[in-house]
């Protein structure tokens, strides 16, 4: 265990007040603060901007029931409560869609909250009558959540496991300048210009797994590719080295465990105690269909990434966390997004992949309590329903505008013209899509572009799939 961990007793108290501060809230008008995450490029922005957008425009969500029962009277934005964190860009994110050239919202990469008021009607007993409630979004990286176990290893065990990661064959070749610069540099005096050159391969080499499309499990430090206004500060600029026994005063392996302590004290614990500590639902957005695309190491790799990210989750078992924050979190939805890259007859299919992908972790998160569903969906749906007639048989295949560039066979789209497209089957057995039984390639995916809505539909929620579903698992409740 890290040593002086409990000893941060300000960083404790800071917690307490405002778990209290949270409560004391809650008792004026209940508040729902809904953590958003997911690997980065998983759908993050495009669920939040759909979300807030079907909302405050209205009309149909079926399967909503306070919407569908016409008891949600409205919904706007209102200010956020934290001062210190960026507004979520919702506007611009939406005029992304609707704009005249239709692009997808640009990466975002860091963290983001928005507040959203509901004003219903409750239809529950004693509470029957005008409610309100509060829902505050908040968007952050699931690379993040990568960073928690930091605070239980000390600057030496991580290295060990960060450089044992680095040798594994799918990354060893994305990490030789690295791992060559961390071998010759262990035994150094602390040095400046060594550090940061050591600490730049090393980010180099994260840059370059990230890239890679079989890669999908992340290494930790979370933060690193994702440095914003922290770029350059010494508690971003570290890495691992082979260290053994004590690490001698004046050596760069000093000067790099200084640096490691202080992101776990700058970077990782504020995450811990001013976001993940203080939410109340969340739902993790997996992009499995890139997964499945990228083979069956990728879908491999993907578990295993999912298995990381979602130790956060189910730490309510282990003591360690529990003395020292308790997250809160009573319901999780895992959601395969972009499921309108397929047809409608492999949406369960996804689901089902989807299910079994995360099946481990879901047992350990619900032994703690929370409640817990798998979904496919869209926040924004991209195509609609077609047939493509093969001979006397008809395949289920999808049609919409797809990117511009994007390829199949030796066909490059224009970005203007639509496309009929037979993306292939998920299989019936989700087991077959995880093992090499569903090889590289079974499924042909392209990108597409957003979908053109017209002045007409604006007051609706934007297409969709089962949008409604995931809001009346993460919000139902809350909306008696
Ligand atoms: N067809 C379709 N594509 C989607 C959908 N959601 C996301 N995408 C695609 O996935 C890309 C990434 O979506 P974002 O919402 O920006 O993902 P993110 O998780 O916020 O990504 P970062 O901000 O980079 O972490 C988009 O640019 C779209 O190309 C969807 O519902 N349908
Ligand atoms: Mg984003």
């Amino acid at each position: 265990m890290a040593g002086g961990f409990f000893d941060d007793l300000a960083f404790e108290a800071g917690l307490a007040a405002r778990a209290i501060g949270d409560a004391a809230g809650n008792l004026i008008e209940p508040k729902i603060r809904l953590g958003v995450t997911g690997l980065s490029r998983a759908g993050k922005t495009v669920f939040i901007t759909a979300l807030v957008h079907a909302l405050t425009a209205g009309g149909r969500f079926p399967v909503l029931t306070a919407m569908a029962e016409g008891r949600v009277a409205g919904a706007e934005l209102a200010p956020q409560p934290d001062d210190q964190v960026p507004r979520f860009a919702y506007e611009a994110h939406l005029d992304a869609f609707l704009g005249a050239d239709r692009h997808w919202p640009h990466s975002t990469r860091a963290i983001a909250e928005l507040r959203l008021v509901i004003d219903y009607e409750s239809k529950s007993g004693w509470r029957r009558g005008p409610k309100r409630l509060t829902l505050d979004l908040v968007d952050y990286p699931g690379e993040w959540l990568l960073d928690l176990p930091l605070l239980k290893q000390d600057y030496a065990t991580w290295s060990r496991h960060t450089l044992a990661a680095c040798r594994t064959p799918q990354r060893l070749k994305h990490a030789t300048a690295f791992l060559q610069a961390a071998e010759a540099g262990a035994a150094g005096k602390a040095d400046e210009i060594e550090a940061q050159r050591i600490a730049e391969l090393f980010r180099q080499s994260l840059v370059a797994m990230r890239d890679d499309p079989t890669i999908i499990a992340r290494l930790a430090p979370g933060h690193f590719l994702m440095q914003g206004e922290r770029e350059g500060a010494p508690a971003l600029t570290f890495a691992p080295l082979p260290v053994s026994g004590e690490i001698k005063s004046g050596t760069l392996a000093a000067m790099m465990a200084r640096r490691y302590d202080a992101y776990r004290d700058h970077v990782v614990k504020p995450f811990f105690r001013d976001h993940f500590a203080r939410l109340d639902r969340q739902i993790v957005l997996v992009d499995v269909l890139y997964a499945l695309n990228a083979g069956p190491d990728a879908v491999a790799d993907l578990r295993i990434a999912l298995d990381d990210i979602l130790g956060a989750f189910r730490t309510g078992a282990d003591s360690f966390w529990t003395d020292w924050f308790r997250p809160k979190i009573d319901r999780v939805l895992f959601a395969a997004t972009k499921a309108d890259h397929l047809n409608s007859v492999s949406h369960d299919r996804l689901e089902a992949i989807l299910r079994l992908i995360v099946e481990r972790s879901m047992r350990r998160i619900g032994d703690s309590g929370a409640r817990i569903d798998v979904i496919a969906l869209a926040s924004v749906r991209a195509t609609r329903e077609a047939d493509v007639r093969d001979g006397s048989t008809v395949l289920p295949a999808i049609a919409g505008v797809p990117l511009k560039g994007e390829v199949i066979g030796d066909v490059v789209f224009d970005g203007i013209r639509e496309a009929v497209i037979f993306p292939g089957d998920l299989p019936a057995k989700p087991e077959l899509a995880i093992d090499s039984g569903f090889p590289k390639g079974s499924m042909q995916f392209v990108r597409f572009r957003p979908p053109l809505i017209e002045a007409q539909d604006r007051g609706f929620p934007l297409p969709h799939i089962r949008l409604d579903r995931a809001l009346e698992f993460l919000i139902g409740d809350q909306l008696p």
